[in-house]
């Protein structure tokens, strides 16, 4: 998850709730906040980021339509690509599934070029390997110049 307008950790807290509230959905594992350069689109401001693990009876498809509710309802407009928003949510996993359509693309295709992705996932499946082979903890290592860092404050995660 991403947001970088408005009260963007209170706009997580909300998203991880909602995630939580799916119906045959519960959030298991959640990473901390990292503040992140933006990657892409206009210049903007800095994002939170932050990683969550569900467990769902979902479909791959189910689960992006209840993400995309979600967004809509955080007050997520989608005008640029790449460009500000309250908040996105991309499915970058799914246990077993791939799916490779024009609409959704899971594992997430642009994932291991981005630290503000893999650093989160790091706490939470460090040995996952992801499409090219290589380890969450391995992908990590090669992006290391992109500016990333760890939220300390004491807020909910
Ligand atoms: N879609 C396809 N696959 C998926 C998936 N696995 N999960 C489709 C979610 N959605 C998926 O996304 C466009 C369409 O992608 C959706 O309608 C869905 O059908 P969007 O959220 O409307 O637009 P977007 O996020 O602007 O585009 P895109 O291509 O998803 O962007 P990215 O590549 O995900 O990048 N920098 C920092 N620091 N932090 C960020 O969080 N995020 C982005 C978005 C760019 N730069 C960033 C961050
Ligand atoms: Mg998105």
């Amino acid at each position: 998850m991403g947001s970088n307008l408005g009260d963007r950790e209170e706009t997580l807290h909300q998203a991880r709730l909602r995630l939580d509230a799916l119906p045959h959905t519960s959030l298991i594992a959640t990473s901390r906040l990292y503040r992140t350069a933006p990657v892409g689109g206009p210049e903007q401001d800095d994002y939170l980021n932050q990683v969550v693990e569900l467990a769902t009876g979902l479909s791959p498809r189910r689960l992006l339509e209840a993400v995309n509710s979600i967004e809509a309802d955080l007050g997520r407009d989608r005008t640029v690509r790449w460009g500000p928003r309250t908040i996105d949510v991309d499915i970058l996993w799914y246990d077993g599934s791939p799916v490779a359509e024009p609409d959704l693309e899971v594992p997430h295709p642009r994932m291991e070029e981005r630290r503000f992705v893999l650093e989160p996932l790091a706490e939470l499946a460090p040995g996952l390997v992801l499409p090219s082979g290589r380890t969450v903890r391995e992908a990590l290592a090669r992006v290391a110049d992109q500016e990333v860092e760890r939220v300390t404050g004491t807020g909910p995660q």
